[in-house]
């Protein structure tokens, strides 16, 4: 009882301390064992500086961070750090900030962690964002230079997001295009899941060391797998249930929102997982369908309505068998799998699909097949 009462820090007590480290650990995607490690380095905060950059944007990567409501481990891990300059939270402005921004560089060259929120813009010189008289590029390029490593929060920094999709009037581009000689992680996402930053930064700051990334340059812990693979409504594309509109009966009893546009298929993120808040919203669980904000091919240049090409049409061996013969309602549970393959690799999968699942089934509208 001791133990729950006893303040740990800043009003953290050691039981949520260590429950925040189990969670952590877990979103790492690291084997519970090691969580003694991961509080370890929780306790003995270095306080590494950060530098947050916030180029051309919307803040909602900021937002998405400070609604995190998992106050124990954003609380935790902002401790563990000293922001040192970030234009949206800190007090100071002006000359001030700009004073403490050079200070952090030069005290803690080669050493601290620079974020960047949003892209760069690189034609005419980047004249197209500017802040205290120095373009984007020049404070990035300039902030890149004494970076131990590089985070970039969101899509934009990342990619280039929305402010690089054609015609690109400003010659946007993500950080990866710029900086070369430095480790980049990409936290993607329009806004990114606040809890895939801060395990990040956790493993970082654990294992001093960037965490294993894929081709996009993404840590595999959070978008080493597509969402579909473990969505909630998953059991309705399996069995051909596709919501047909929105707000209609079939929307409404949570059908798969494949044949609305749902990109969940091909966009590789944890959202059907780690969800954004303690109440397990997500996008899909909302009723909208993924619109593959982590996917730089994907957010904004495909249409909202457009379908997706099937890659694993099949549920795992490991998902309990959808039977709906049972119930007298469905077809076998594999032959929407089946159809998607053919469509996957013929067509398009959500067209073919629907042209061969049976007439009449629940929740597959005849004026679609
Ligand atoms: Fe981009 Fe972040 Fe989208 Fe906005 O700032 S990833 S526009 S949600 O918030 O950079
Ligand atoms: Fe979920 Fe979208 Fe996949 Fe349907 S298509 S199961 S809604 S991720
Ligand atoms: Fe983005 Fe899709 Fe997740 S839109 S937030 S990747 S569900």
């Amino acid at each position: 009882m001791k133990e729950e009462t006893e303040m740990f820090c800043e009003g953290v007590t050691r039981r949520s301390f260590m429950k925040a480290a189990v969670t952590a650990t877990a979103m790492m995607g690291l084997p519970f064992a090691m969580h003694t490690q991961v509080a370890e380095a929780m306790e003995k905060n270095g306080n590494p500086a950060v530098i947050w950059l916030h180029f051309q944007e919307c803040t909602g990567c900021s937002e998405s961070l400070l609604r995190s409501t998992h106050p124990t481990i954003s609380s935790l891990i902002l401790d563990m750090i000293s922001l040192d300059y970030h234009e949206t939270l800190m007090v100071g402005s002006g000359a001030q900030a700009e004073k403490s921004l050079h200070d952090s560089m030069k005290a803690n060259h080669g050493k601290y962690i620079l974020v960047v929120e949003g892209a760069i813009p690189t034609k005419q010189n980047g004249i197209f964002c500017k802040v205290s008289g120095k373009t984007a590029l020049e404070s990035m390029q300039h902030a890149a230079e004494g970076a131990a490593a590089i985070i970039c929060i969101g899509t934009c920094a990342s990619y280039g997001g929305i402010q690089s999709v054609s015609p690109n009037p400003t010659g946007a581009v993500g950080v990866r295009d710029i900086v070369k000689d430095k480790p980049i992680i990409n936290i993607p996402g329009c806004p990114p899941s606040p809890y895939n930053f801060l395990s990040t930064v956790l493993y970082y700051l654990t294992f001093k060391k960037v965490p294993e990334l894929d081709e996009m340059g993404r840590p595999k812990f959070a978008y080493g797998r597509r969402i579909h693979e473990h969505c909630e409504r998953r059991p309705h594309f399996d069995a051909g249930r596709f919501a047909k509109a929105y707000g209609d009966p079939t929307h409404a009893q949570g059908f798969c929102l494949y044949k609305l546009g749902c990109k969940g298929p091909a966009t590789y993120a944890n959202c059907s997982v780690q969800r954004f808040n303690d109440v397990g919203a997500w996008p899909v669980s909302i009723g909208h369908p993924c619109i593959g904000c982590t996917e730089p091919d994907i957010l904004f240049k495909k249409a909202i309505a457009e379908k997706v090409q099937i890659h694993e049409p099949t549920p795992f061996d490991s998902y309990a068998p959808v039977d709906l013969k049972e119930k007298g309602k469905g077809p076998d549970p594999l032959t929407t799998g089946f159809v998607g393959l053919a469509a996957g690799a013929a067509l398009g999968a959500g067209a073919m699909m629907a042209k061969k699942l049976p007439a009449g089934e629940e929740g597959v509208d005849e004026k679609t097949k």
